[in-house]
């Protein structure tokens, strides 16, 4: 098994990197460090590392992050991993590295303001009682009906196919961005997960205190059982608000793709499907060394991940207060406190060419009907569709990442 800080092993500017998000430079990809891997023979990317007084580096700062946050019972932030778009090589070695990559900026601040529109609107179609601008009605039989009341994924309602998730996954940045994942160029196309929505509601807002909002941490796990051993492909949250380490974010265990076969059989687990709970004797120690919440993130920056990568989302602290909220989301001390701490969208993309003429079918189907898939594309789910729910038109432009 890798120690933990091996897979830190990083020298990057961590000024840049770990910016608080108003100050994250947005579109350009220029927050992201050179970046300058130790030697090591897994390390297909390997360069020379910088001379060691140069600059400090991140596996004394992450090892010194880990050691102050045991005990806290949180995950020290962690954003280290910053790739611009169409740098392909530095994102090859990031997930070679880490298994994991950010990318800044991928929706502007008008286009997040959009989606978070969209998200709405799908929710007010939905659920008819409830209403964007009235906290009182974003109600817990509502939000705990939408998917998994204790991870605040949504999954309900043709989400999948919604307008919200169209929008996002069609968003120029974020199809350069998965193809700088892949390393495709331009001619070759890609497909797209028909995935859902991440929410959770603040419990910092005086509609939602005592109510039981909150939502998990630390629910360790994989989306990619030991039956699928080696490279499968990628995972990708797009984050519609900022994230602090207070207010939750993504959290995954860096290099943890590296021990796939030895996570799915820690603890005598013998799990059958792709999703692999990390909950065996042994699991909470592994997690504890290695996970880092992924934060700051910007509003619209899209994280992604190595299926094999160990990884979940975390609620709020249980220290989160008003202004931490404030802070994060830009607001003057005196502003109304927002009703939704966190809204994401899940977004998988792959080559088309790994998909197969029956994949294709099933998934046009799916795009017809209103049905969705999880984090695999090619992998399409019978959930019932909305009733709200309109095929879109034969040239609308979402086809071409069918
Ligand atoms: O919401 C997140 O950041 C992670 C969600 C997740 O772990 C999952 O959907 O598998």
């Amino acid at each position: 098994m890798a120690s933990p800080s091996a897979a830190i092993d990083v020298d990057l500017d961590e000024a840049a990197d770990a910016a608080p998000s108003s100050r994250i430079v947005r579109g350009t990809g220029s927050s992201a460090a050179p970046l300058e891997l130790a030697s090591s023979s897994d390390d297909e990317a390997a360069r020379e590392p910088a001379p060691a007084a140069k600059r400090p580096r991140v596996v004394d700062t992450l090892e010194a992050l880990m050691r102050s946050a045991r005990g806290s019972g949180r995950q020290p932030p962690w954003a280290a991993c910053v790739c611009g778009i169409g740098d392909t090589s530095r994102c090859r070695a990031l997930l070679t590295r880490y298994g994991c990559v950010i990318f800044r900026g991928v929706a502007t601040g008008p286009e997040c303001v959009e989606l978070e529109g969209l998200f709405w609107d799908w929710l007010e179609r939905e659920h008819p009682s409830v209403d964007r601008s009235r906290p009182a009605t974003h109600a817990p039989h509502v939000f705990e009906a939408l998917g998994y009341k204790n991870t605040g994924v949504v999954n309900t309602g043709s989400i999948g196919q919604s307008d919200f998730l169209w929008r996002a996954r069609t968003l120029s940045r974020m199809v350069e961005a998965w193809r700088t994942v892949w390393g495709l160029s331009a001619d070759e196309r890609l497909l797209t997960s028909f995935d859902g929505a991440g929410v959770h509601r603040n419990p910092c807002h005086p509609a939602h205190a005592g109510r039981g909002v909150r939502t998990d941490q630390k629910w360790y796990h994989l989306d990619q059982g030991p039956r699928q051993p080696g490279f499968v492909g990628y995972q990708g949250v797009l984050t519609i608000f900022p994230a602090t380490g207070k207010t939750g974010s993504t959290v995954v265990c860096p290099g943890s793709h590296k021990d796939h076969a030895e996570n799915c059989a820690r603890g005598g687990k013998q799990p059958r499907g792709p999703f692999v709970r990390l909950t065996a004797p042994g699991d909470a120690e592994y997690c504890a060394a290695k996970a880092v919440q992924l934060a700051p993130l910007g509003a619209g920056d899209l994280v992604v991940w190595d299926s094999r990568v160990v990884h979940c989302s975390n609620g709020a602290a249980a220290d989160l207060r008003p202004e931490h909220v404030r802070e994060a989301r830009g607001l003057p001390p005196e502003a109304p406190l927002p009703s939704l701490l966190r809204l994401v969208a899940y977004i998988a993309m792959m080559p088309r060419s790994r998909a197969s003429a029956r994949q294709r079918e099933q998934r046009r189907d799916a795009v017809r009907r209103g049905t969705g898939s999880g984090h695999d594309p090619l992998k399409v789910r019978a959930s019932a569709p909305s009733r709200h729910y309109r095929a879109p038109a034969s040239d609308d432009p979402r086809w071409r990442l069918v």
